[in-house]
């Protein structure tokens, strides 16, 4: 891994770090970049890429050399969007952020919810909580776009990390979350999920760990530009690690 500059000192306290994890997405992320900076101008932004052949960390290196709140993770071995959130949230700890949010790199989450995100983290007259999902499966959240396979598909994990895995929240597959970095430290993080069942896994130790996670609705909308990674061979994997998880769980119930 290499970062783009020398590690610069600390963040000051309350940080809040955008972490978006790329692979092949140069022609969204400039445009997603200037969205989150407009919305939320006091978040550093980290941009985690597996050496992306289309050039997307070149247009991050430039950005991060012109605006100092721009930083990136690059990775030379392509190894899967579950590591690469996971290093991110390492970087952000190691760099002392309070909050992390991460959101795909191909505007399907909208950055506009990203305030609404944030504040649900610190309801008023409410004990905080750990973890807000943006959720499509909740009243008021949306998926556009999407065929009916890949909706059967979405409803079948969703429904199978609420069922077998006992992870209480409606969109368990949600790539657009906002997490109090403090409960990190509380997670056990070995051997974690490498690939798409990352998301499913993290919530399903945090929710051992005792995190308080809440839900608010959003729309995705499916990507317009650019090729999705979610191929069968991927969807295979996650499946699999998801079925491992579950008999994890029955054996400790
Ligand atoms: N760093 C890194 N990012 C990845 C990898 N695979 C996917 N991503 C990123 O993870 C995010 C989600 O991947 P997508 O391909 O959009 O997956 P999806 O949203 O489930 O599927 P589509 O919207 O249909 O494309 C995007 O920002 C991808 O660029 C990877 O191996 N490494
Ligand atoms: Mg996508």
């Amino acid at each position: 891994m290499q970062a783009t500059r020398p590690t610069p000192p600390q963040w000051p306290p309350g940080t809040t770090v955008v972490q978006i994890a790329t692979f092949n997405e140069a022609a969204s992320i400039g445009p997603l970049l200037e969205a989150v900076h407009a919305i939320v101008p006091h978040a550093q932004i980290l941009v985690i890429d597996d050496n992306s052949p289309d050039g997307t960390a070149k247009i991050v290196t430039k950005q991060s050399k012109e605006k100092e709140y721009i930083h990136l993770l690059l990775r030379i071995d392509r190894r899967g969007l579950g590591t690469a959130t996971l290093e991110g949230l390492q970087f952000a700890r190691k760099m002392g952020a309070e909050f992390a949010i991460h959101l795909d790199g191909d505007l399907s989450h909208d950055p506009a919810d990203l305030p609404r995100l944030l504040e649900a983290l610190t309801p008023p007259n409410e004990e905080p909580f750990d973890i807000a999902i943006g959720s499509r499966k909740i009243p008021g959240g949306n998926t556009v776009g999407w065929s009916v396979k890949r909706r059967v598909i979405s409803w079948l994990v969703c429904r199978f990390t609420r069922v077998a895995l006992r992870v209480p929240v409606r969109d368990g597959s949600s790539g657009f979350r906002a997490i109090r970095m403090q409960c990190i430290a509380k997670i056990d993080l070995t051997n974690l999920s490498s690939g798409y069942a990352f998301f499913e896994d993290f919530l399903w130790r945090a929710h051992r760990s005792g995190a308080r996670i809440t839900e608010i609705p959003i729309t995705f909308t499916n990507r317009k530009i650019g090729k999705s990674k979610a191929n069968g061979i991927e969807m295979l994997r996650g499946a699999y690690d998801l079925i491992k998880l579950a008999v994890y769980t029955c054996l400790k119930r």
